[in-house]
């Protein structure tokens, strides 16, 4: 009998068991029914005298070599779980490396401005209302008292959806929202509209062909331009600082009547928000709402615009290229 052999051979299985089940083949390939020590014993019957005695003795001691290493493999296995289960593990601790995995990201600088506006005008009561990216010709600019020969849509000039029965275009504007809302809903009501804007735009520093806007409706009894200013400058306050004083400069909209431009002065240049003025009285009656006891405000500004200004971004057309260098300076 090899006995030398058989242990080799079981330091090799043994060395290659990773869990209980493979311990469990181990005993039984080693010490089960099947196994060499079995089949020697089986011969012990077989055999008189000093033969039988001889090989007795030998295969007692392979028994205990053979015992011993299963229970040392076993030990082995015992141990690296009761490391695993009981191994102190602070769930604090950061990632093993600063792989993208483990990294903190960050907000785009336009969902920044988005996110603090959230914030601020939800304080002052308005809520915050979504709309449709694609809207009809009519809500976009019909209903707004610009009807298909108007000069003021050059300023807008936009793609439009070829074969839509509806005339659909990707929004020039969120003052579109402006007429859904208020055939959906009475006044008083307060609402900001954020959302992208498409134009079919000569690029350049300060303006990209898509961008977002934050639009402002104010619509209740007694709604006047100095409540448009007061609540125009508490925000510009809250988003620019303390300092910083707005102006309006005499503009015009076909849906508002007087209409305006918000400029704000910051670090001593004066730089333009947006457009705002009160509702126009036909635009009231298209949404239902009667002039003679209601008006109302409405002001559109623009989100780049504000981060350029916030974060003193000298070309905005950088916030819509995918680098992440720049991206990450806010
Ligand atoms: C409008 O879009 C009007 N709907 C605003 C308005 C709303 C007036 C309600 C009255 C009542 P305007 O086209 O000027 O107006 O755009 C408003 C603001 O959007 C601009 O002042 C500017 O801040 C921003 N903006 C306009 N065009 C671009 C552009 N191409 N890229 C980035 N920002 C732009």
């Amino acid at each position: 009998m090899d006995s030398n052999k058989a242990i080799a051979e079981l330091k090799k299985d043994a060395a290659r068991v990773a869990n209980t089940n493979d311990l469990v083949l181990l005993k039984s390939k080693y010490l089960g029914k099947k196994s060499f020590i079995a089949s020697e014993m089986a011969k012990l019957s077989l055999l008189q005298g000093d033969d039988r005695a001889k090989l007795g003795k030998q295969l007692n001691t392979l028994k205990t070599s053979v015992t011993d290493i299963i229970q040392a493999t076993q030990d082995r296995l015992d141990k690296s779980e009761a490391d695993h289960q009981y191994a102190p593990f602070d769930i604090s601790s950061p990632g093993r490396s600063l792989s993208l995995r483990s990294r903190v990201g960050h907000l785009h600088p336009s969902s920044l401005v988005l996110k603090e506006s959230y914030q601020i005008f939800t304080e002052l009561g308005f809520a915050i209302v979504d709309s449709p990216e694609i809207e009809t010709d009519w809500y976009n600019f019909e209903a707004l008292n610009m009807p298909e020969v108007h000069p003021a849509r050059e300023m807008q000039d936009t793609f439009y959806i070829k074969d839509s029965k509806q005339k659909l275009l990707p929004r020039t504007h969120t003052s579109g929202m402006q007429v859904r809302f208020m055939q959906a809903n009475k006044p008083p009501f307060k609402i900001l509209v954020p959302g992208k804007v498409f134009r079919n735009e000569n690029e350049d520093a300060t303006h990209s062909w898509s961008f977002n806007q934050i639009e402002g409706l104010v619509v209740g009894e007694g709604v006047s331009m100095s409540d448009l200013k007061g609540t125009l400058l508490q925000v510009v306050k809250r988003q620019l600082g303390d300092s910083t004083e707005i102006r309006f400069r005499a503009s015009y909209f076909p849906y508002t009547e007087p209409s305006v431009e918000v400029d704000a002065k910051y670090q001593g240049k004066w730089l333009e928000l947006g457009g705002a003025g009160m509702v126009h009285p036909e635009v009231l009656m298209r949404g239902g709402i009667d002039p003679n006891k209601y008006s109302g405000f409405a002001f559109g500004w623009g989100v780049e615009r504000i981060a350029a200004i916030k974060y003193n971004i000298s070309d905005l057309r950088q916030l819509w290229r995918p680098k992440i260098e720049f991206l990450e300076q806010f």
